[in-house]
């Protein structure tokens, strides 16, 4: 007798279809017998994480590199430390897709209490909370509809680039089920409304037209693109310059004749903040203006002067437009707009040295943030963590294809161990590197274990500067100083009888040089190298930001 299909192969089915190599998991008593079906089917390759919430950040790098991940855990205990991942996925605009196992359909309205619940009988719950952090939330209850509601989930995620939910009771995912059918629908776009999408071109071409001097300005979810080409070609089309925001670092290529550097306000690349604010029209291409965006809300372009494009919706000349992608309006909007050359040929852009420190003398964040930068290629992505990498990537001059990956917009520290690691797996041809803090290292120190479990090669950089300092320069107290650890000691800890990581330290640039020579020839695991740094030493950029962030957070409460 061959063996029934199964939801629990549905749902992996569905996952190679769209293009996912693997899955990320940690093993539950309600995900039991889904990984069992997942592994059985095969789509995908099952890859595991120490915790939850590095599954979900791990998942959440896994698509910023592959266009989608998805991760498989248990309910409320697994599921609940995930969430702060799939927060990450929303605000980032990443179509994750999250599986839960669920209790057993025989228990749920029967009022018996389960383990791992909070201790009534409504199960509901886990579902409402990540209904906010999701753009699809499915409860599976039938096998009948399971196809229908994994489908529609998955669709929706791909479409929106938002995380997804999924719940399978743990007695649904062996229970038989239909095959899927074509899996076009599920990859293809919603056809745009073009009376809508000709429209938004006509005013953006409106816009254009009316303005002497325009800029693009490139933000971070551009990255639902799939590619720069979009951009590029806009802006050869227009012809004027292009900045890029802080958490676009990498989004236009650096070397283009239009590039004009990052504008972040007072902390911008030379010349890049006149040329923003001086201009009359201003291009924003996926742009999330927020707080540390702005600098303290000092540095927006006015909304006279702003064409907004966001991924649903195109705002210009205080008229809205929807009903297409961000996509398809560069396309059309690349066809149509005028020439606006002037801003090209009016400014210049040189990328600012950072300045070698002697090999000798102990190691600074200069000559650190220099060596890195030299080992970036067009094929490497380099994944900094919040705080003073966040100000290193940015400063870097990055040769055509090189990529830098943040979370500026949900900004939880310890998320980079894991999204680097996610992003290697997804793009495993690439060079790794990774910036991070001893603060956020803390966090997910131990995703360090499964770098060395499947021999993925990240070079990662860890500060040790013995505290929070980007915490420090924006409002410092006891608080912000942490117990020190012997990071790189943790490799053999990590390495047991078994793995490859290399652990390092280096207290000067000859150090951290002859480290970084070790690197490249380890291929087999993550070589994690100490850098010991002063405290008070960290870019300049951080300490000014700092003090406008910590303004724009004391402002007194209005009165009525
Ligand atoms: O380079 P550096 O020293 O600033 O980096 P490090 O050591 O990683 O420090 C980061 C400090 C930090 C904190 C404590 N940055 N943001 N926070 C607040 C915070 C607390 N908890 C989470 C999950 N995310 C946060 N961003």
């Amino acid at each position: 007798m061959t063996k029934p299909y199964t939801v629990g192969h549905y749902l992996s089915e569905r996952l190679g279809q769209i293009g996912l190599k693997d899955h990320f998991a940690v093993a539950g008593d309600f995900n039991l017998v889904l990984l069992d079906q997942l592994l059985e089917e095969g789509s995908t390759k099952q890859l595991y994480s120490c915790n939850e919430l590095n599954c979900g950040y791990t998942a959440e790098g896994y698509a910023r590199a592959n266009g989608a991940a998805a991760l498989v855990v248990t309910f409320n205990v697994g599921a609940l430390s995930a969430i702060n991942a799939i927060g990450s996925a929303y605000a980032e605009s990443l179509p994750v897709i999250f599986v839960s196992g669920g209790p057993n359909t025989n228990d749920q309205g029967s009022g018996h209490i389960l383990h791992h619940t909070i201790g009534n009988s409504n199960y509901g719950y886990q579902a409402e909370m990540f209904r906010q952090v999701t753009c699809a939330t499915e409860v599976i209850l039938s096998a009948e509809n399971a196809p229908a509601q994994i489908d529609h989930a998955i669709r929706t995620a791909l479409r929106m680039r938002k995380p997804c939910y999924i719940e399978i009771p743990c007695n649904l995912a062996s229970a038989e089920c239909v095959r899927p059918g074509p899996v076009g629908a599920l990859l293809a776009e919603t056809t745009p409304d073009k009376v809508s999408l000709d429209a938004a071109v006509k005013a953006a071409c409106t816009f254009i037209e009316t303005r002497k001097n325009i800029v693009i300005l490139v933000g971070s979810r551009v990255r639902t693109l799939g590619s720069l080409e979009p951009i590029v070609a806009l802006a050869d089309r227009i012809g004027c310059a292009v900045t890029v925001m802080a958490a676009a670092k990498s989004f236009f290529p650096e070397g283009h004749k239009a590039f004009r550097g990052v504008y972040w306000g007072e902390v911008s690349s030379p010349g890049a903040q006149e040329l923003v604010e001086k201009a009359d029209g201003v291009i924003c291409l996926a742009p999330i203006f927020n707080d540390y965006a702005t600098v303290g809300w000092q540095s927006k372009p006015p909304a006279s002067q702003a064409l907004i494009a966001d991924l649903v919706e195109v705002t210009v000349d205080g008229k809205s437009f929807a009903g297409f992608h961000l996509g398809a309006f560069i396309a059309a909007l690349s066809e149509k707009a005028p020439s606006r050359p002037a801003t090209v040929e009016n400014t210049t852009y040189t990328p600012v040295k950072i300045p070698e420190t002697a090999p000798t003398v102990p190691l600074t964040n200069d000559e650190m943030a220099r060596q890195i930068n030299a080992m970036i290629d067009g094929n490497t992505t380099i994944t900094a963590e919040t705080g003073d990498s966040w100000f290193n990537a940015v400063r870097m001059h990055l040769p055509s294809g090189a990529r830098v990956e943040t979370e500026m917009q949900w900004g939880s520290i310890g998320w980079s161990v894991p999204a680097a690691l996610g992003n290697a797996i997804g793009s495993p041809d690439r060079q790794h590197l990774l910036m991070v803090g001893d603060g956020s290292f803390q966090l997910t120190a131990q995703e360090v274990a499964q770098m060395i479990r499947y021999e993925v090669p990240v070079t990662v950089f860890l500060v040790n500067n013995r505290g929070y300092v980007i915490e420090i320069k924006i409002h410092d107290g006891p608080y912000n100083y942490i117990k020190n650890w012997d990071y790189a000691g943790l490799i053999k800890a990590f390495n047991a009888e078994d793995g490859h990581g290399l652990g390092l330290h280096a207290r000067t640039g000859a150090e951290l040089a002859d480290a970084i020579a070790k690197a490249k020839a380890n291929k087999k695991g993550p070589t994690f190298i100490e850098c010991h740094i002063a405290t008070e030493d960290c870019t300049d950029t951080l300490v000014q930001w700092g003090k406008k962030v910590a303004k724009a957070n004391s402002r007194p409460p209005q009165k009525n």
